[in-house]
């Protein structure tokens, strides 16, 4: 259970407040309100889910994309030229979130990512939020699916998250996106890039990255790779064929055709009616999420689970009882506070 990093307390606005600005594209009250539902604080929650069903209706129309690869892959710098092409070359406004689960312990990768995309950051049409996850990677889905809706109420036609993709985070993101894309790197083997099997099942388009210079020839060679791989695996029931293609972010060569081959994703997604039902899809696996944390919240803040949680804490800690006992246990003592 993540013990969330200690953050002076910021004064907040009223529910109209955010709403109005949201809905008026005003940066700074959207920053401000994704502060607000990334907040661990309980009196922060109602306003937060007020602020979120009152921008829900407008929200739905934005294309949501996922964005992972190992460290290193090259996400930020893809994701900047990517960006660019789509602020300046199409005119439209994108909003990037990134997801960094390692933040805790290297500290410095936020920082990171926000010089990386500078260019972005600082483009008017671009709203760049990273967003460290604090070890909770449930906590992590929950806040950035509703940062991305407050993000399309606020206008953003295009919404990207970024995560790196070693983790359980890729499969959360997947159920949240309706676009995902895998960055790789030449040369080397998925094994060895710490990518399970599964992620490529999960993928819509691959695209082998740092395709420039001395990489160019190994970069085509994973690319047939990985054509290879994917032809082993059964058709997608929604018609799509997930793609291989190589790019370089930092030369920009081939980031235009990825963005094409999005936008043809989405006009087959609706015109074979697969559109609404990734959408039904991704909303019922937000009630759960929705579901799942406010137990757990529930659960936290039962009194007698208060009581004894530090005791079994011990005990589990010390060997003294098994892990399935004390959840037991707790579980046991936890009553559901009646509904009025
Ligand atoms: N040659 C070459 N280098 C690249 C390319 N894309 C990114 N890089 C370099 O690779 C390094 C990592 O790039 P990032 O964009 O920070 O990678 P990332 O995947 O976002 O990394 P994390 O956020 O730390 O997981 C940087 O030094 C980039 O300049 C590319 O297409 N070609
Ligand atoms: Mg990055």
């Amino acid at each position: 259970m993540g013990a969330g990093v200690k953050r002076l307390p910021r004064r907040r606005l009223t529910a109209d407040q955010y709403v109005d600005g949201i809905l008026a594209g005003d940066r700074i009250v959207l920053a401000r309100a994704i502060t607000l539902v990334e907040s661990d604080l309980p009196t922060d929650a109602d306003v937060a889910s007020e602020v979120i069903e009152r921008c829900l209706p407008h929200t739905g129309c934005a294309r949501r994309v996922g964005i992972t690869g190992v460290p290193g892959a090259g996400k930020s710098t893809f994701i900047e030229a990517l960006g660019i092409h789509i602020a300046d070359e199409r005119g439209e406004r994108l909003a990037v979130l990134t997801i960094d689960p390692s933040s805790p312990v290297s500290g410095g990768s936020i920082l990171g990512d926000k010089t990386r995309m500078e260019q972005l950051a600082n483009h008017e049409r671009a709203f760049v939020r990273p967003s460290a996850s604090r070890g909770h990677l449930g906590g992590v889905a929950r806040r950035t699916r509703e940062a991305m809706l407050l993000c399309e109420a606020a206008g953003y036609p295009n919404v990207f998250v970024e995560t790196v993709g070693v983790g359980q985070s890729e499969t959360t993101v997947r159920s949240m996106v309706d676009f995902f894309l895998l960055l790789m790197l030449p040369g080397a083997g998925d094994e060895l890039q710490g990518m399970k099997r599964g992620i490529l099942e999960m993928t819509d388009l691959i695209a082998i990255n740092k395709a420039d210079g001395e990489n160019r020839g190994r970069a085509a060679r994973a690319r047939h790779e990985y054509e290879n791989a994917l032809h082993l695996f059964p058709a997608a029931a929604d018609g799509w064929n997930p793609r291989v293609v190589t790019c370089s972010a930092l030369t920009r060569e081939g980031v235009r055709e990825i963005w094409d081959a999005v936008l043809e994703h989405r006009a087959l997604m609706e015109s074979n009616g697969w559109f609404e039902r990734h959408r039904s899809e991704q909303a019922l696996e937000w009630m759960k999420e929705a579901l799942l944390f406010g137990l757990e919240q529930e659960i936290r803040r039962d009194p007698a689970v208060r009581r004894r949680l530090d005791a079994v804490q011990q005990d589990v800690l010390h060997g003294r009882v098994s892990p399935f006992r004390a959840a037991r246990e707790l579980l046991t003592l936890f009553r559901p506070p009646t509904s009025s």
